[in-house]
């Protein structure tokens, strides 16, 4: 097979500035692993992202599910950022129509617009949610990935779903930088696809999630971020597992493009 074409390429392709800066972190970084610390103390968040940020190129957050959350949180976190290098991810799932995603977005509580670099969106609602995001991100240099597969069982999205999801990410590609799925769910080399549900072990859990390992996600199924959340941080030694996890995904995307 022809090689691929390498991160730092494909980043000349992204529309977005934001994008192209992580696509070229991911290569300056030997990292396309993404932690999700779905902790719900802020401390036990930070000191997580203190031990395994080195290795990764995005942490992905739950704000809502924070006991604790304050503005001091989110601007350690943003220290941690810097000091690590690495990007800040909200898995917010925006999923309303425009007029509202701008006020989940921009408002409320968490001010999400404040401090992560990249959030994410349903397509269920078409369009809209995309123009009510990008109406206060753009000018913020922010970027959107769209949610065109889940990794849980019985998703509805799949098919006709994913390929208008698909059509919906070109449309809008100065803020949608690429797409969660389990699959490379397009050809275009403009975007990221970044999959969720990985561990060492293929497996699933009691409610509904399945897991493929980090090779499965970027050797067969081609997609190019993994994104791992109890494997790393129920792990004894995260920093071992991180590494472990950064290797695997790593060299299997240098297999692509070799
Ligand atoms: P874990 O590795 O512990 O199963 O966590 C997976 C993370 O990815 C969770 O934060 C979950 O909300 C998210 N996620 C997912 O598991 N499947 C999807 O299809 C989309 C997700 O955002």
């Amino acid at each position: 097979a022809k090689a691929e074409m390498t991160f730092k390429e494909r980043a000349e392709l992204c529309k977005n500035e934001l994008g192209r800066r992580l696509f070229g972190l991911m290569e300056d970084k030997q990292s396309n692993l993404i932690l999700s610390a779905d902790l719900t103390k802020s401390e036990d968040i930070l000191k997580l992202v203190d031990i395994v940020g080195s290795k990764v190129c995005i942490v992905k957050t739950h704000a809502d599910i924070i006991e604790d959350f304050t503005v001091d949180f989110v601007h350690k976190l943003q220290d941690l950022a810097k000091k690590h290098n690495f990007l800040i991810f909200e898995d917010r799932k925006f999923a309303d129509i425009g007029n509202t995603v701008k006020y989940q977005y921009n408002n409320g509580l968490h001010k999400i617009i404040e401090w992560a670099d990249i959030v994410n969106a349903h397509s269920v609602s078409g369009p809209g949610v995309i123009q009510g995001l990008q109406k206060v991100g753009l000018e913020k240099g922010r970027a959107c990935l769209l949610i065109a597969e889940m990794s849980s069982k019985g998703s509805l999205a799949k098919g006709e779903y994913t390929k208008a999801t698909v059509d919906m990410a070109k449309t809008y590609s100065e803020f949608v930088i690429g797409f969660i799925s389990q699959n490379r769910v397009c050809d275009d080399q403009q975007f990221l696809y970044m999959t969720p549900g990985v561990r060492l072990e293929e497996g699933k859990d009691s409610l509904g999630q399945q897991y493929v390992t980090p090779s499965v996600a970027i050797l067969q199924n081609k997609t190019d971020l993994i994104i791992v959340g109890r494997n790393i941080y129920n792990a004894e030694d995260p920093l071992n597992v991180a590494e472990e996890f950064r290797q695997a995904a790593y060299n299997a995307y240098l297999k692509r493009i070799s």
